[in-house]
């Protein structure tokens, strides 16, 4: 029962390798769009506090062993249970700032192998982000970041493979932005492209699908 006529929140997903950025970055446009006045929530994905988060966080911790299709269903399961609360937040005019989506899903499923479209198939539905921005590092570069914990897909061999998947994955709609630059740097080249996205979905851009 929300007002249709009332201005919609735009879906922006941050994307990237391992130590990219994302998260630090999610957080500076979540206080640049909060300062302007705009409604506006983070999340990111896995979302753990689930029964299928947990399920996920303790694959990833390696405390549990799940065979490839099964766990890249969960994480697609995991998005699919957040789907209409997101959505009605986006109608409601709350703008989401999202750290990993179904792109995530597709890198890092078909760099252990997975076909690409079977990795695809069961996020056709869930919201079509209005923006990706691809926190753009290689892979050698983000491992000297502090480097890996102890995460079963922290491996520099396992994030060659997923950064050229996302390769693969990648459009011309995405915004690329260099990783490697000053966090103040990417942080301005973040605010620009997510407020012309929000302007545009105030102005009654529609809501769309998975795999546009
Ligand atoms: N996964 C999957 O397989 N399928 C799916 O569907 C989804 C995910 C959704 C857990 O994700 C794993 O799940 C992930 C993908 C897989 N595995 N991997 N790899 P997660 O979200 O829990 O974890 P993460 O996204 O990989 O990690 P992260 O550690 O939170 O990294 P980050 O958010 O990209 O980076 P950060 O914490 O903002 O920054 C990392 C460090 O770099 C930190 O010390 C910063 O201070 C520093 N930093 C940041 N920016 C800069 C710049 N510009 N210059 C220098 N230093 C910087």
């Amino acid at each position: 029962n929300h007002n249709t006529n009332n201005p919609r929140g735009a879906l922006i997903v941050l994307e990237g390798l391992d130590r990219c950025g994302k998260t630090s970055q999610s957080s500076r446009l979540f206080s640049y769009l909060e300062g302007l006045g705009h409604s506006v929530e983070s999340c990111r994905f896995p979302d753990r506090t689930t029964s299928v988060g947990q399920m996920i966080s303790s694959y990833l911790s390696n405390e549990s062993q799940l065979d490839d299709h099964t766990i890249h269903l969960l994480f697609s399961a995991n998005r699919w249970e957040k789907r209409s609360l997101m959505e009605a937040k986006l109608r409601s005019g709350t703008t989401l700032i999202v750290d990993r989506y179904s792109y995530s899903g597709v890198a890092f499923s078909s760099a252990k192998g997975l076909d690409i479209e079977w990795c695809k198939a069961p996020e056709i539905g869930l919201l079509a982000p209005d923006l990706v921005v691809y926190l753009d590092i290689t892979p050698e570069k983000a491992a000297e970041r502090g480097g890996y914990g102890a995460e079963r897909y922290e491996k520099l061999e396992f994030q060659k493979k997923v950064a050229q998947s996302y390769y693969s994955l990648h459009d011309a709609s995405w915004k690329i932005i260099d990783a490697t630059l000053p966090i103040e740097d990417i942080e301005k080249q973040l605010q620009e492209v997510a407020l012309d996205c929000v302007k545009k979905c105030q102005k009654g851009k529609s809501i769309s699908l998975l795999w546009p």
